[in-house]
């Protein structure tokens, strides 16, 4: 998922919405349609944004958030949860080898993003400074090792092609 600009993006959207003494539904309304177009344009399955914005929603209008005294707050609050639910609730850290290199399996299908992610993976692992390497070998599957020196070339990070 491409997630540059979402944080900024949701800030803002939440930003406007938190401070209001009062929100009506068509404000609430307002507010999800930010919330799912920040959301797909930040590459999120569509089924996936409908329902989260479905839950949301339920969960604003279901236990009378918007009558409360702070209804922004709660109705940020509420979305924000959602939000770390959606990313799976619970971070886990890369178990990183005492004796390095640590190789790091991806699995998935044809397609399914795996050579993309590495190269994301090594960017963020370089920005954590460690010194990832992305090495070719498929050898299968057309273009596999230009793919990657195209990704490698443009995280800046260094790839072992042949
Ligand atoms: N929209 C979108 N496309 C992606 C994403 N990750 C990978 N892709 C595209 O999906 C296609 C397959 O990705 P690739 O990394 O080659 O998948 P692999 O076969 O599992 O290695 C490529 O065209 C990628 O540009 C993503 O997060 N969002
Ligand atoms: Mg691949």
């Amino acid at each position: 998922m491409a997630f540059e600009g979402l944080s900024s993006r949701l800030q803002e959207i939440t930003r406007k919405i938190r401070g209001k003494a009062r929100i009506t539904e068509s404000d609430l309304k307002e507010m999800l349609r930010e919330v799912k177009l920040a959301l797909l344009e930040a590459d999120v399955n569509y089924k996936i944004v409908k329902d989260f914005i479905a839950t949301i929603q339920e969960k604003a209008l279901g236990q009378d958030v918007l009558k409360s005294l702070t209804p922004g707050q709660q109705v940020v609050k509420i979305v924000k949860d959602e939000l770390v639910e959606l990313l799976g609730g619970q971070t886990s850290q890369i178990n990183f080898t005492p004796n390095p290199p640590t190789i790091i399996m991806l699995v998935g299908l044809q397609g399914s993003g795996k050579t993309t992610t590495a190269g994301k993976l090594a960017n963020l692992l370089r920005k954590q400074g460690k010194k990832p390497l992305l090495v070719a070998c498929d050898v299968y599957r057309p273009a596999a090792i230009k793919q990657l020196q195209v990704v490698g070339a443009r995280a800046k990070h260094t790839c072992f092609c042949k």
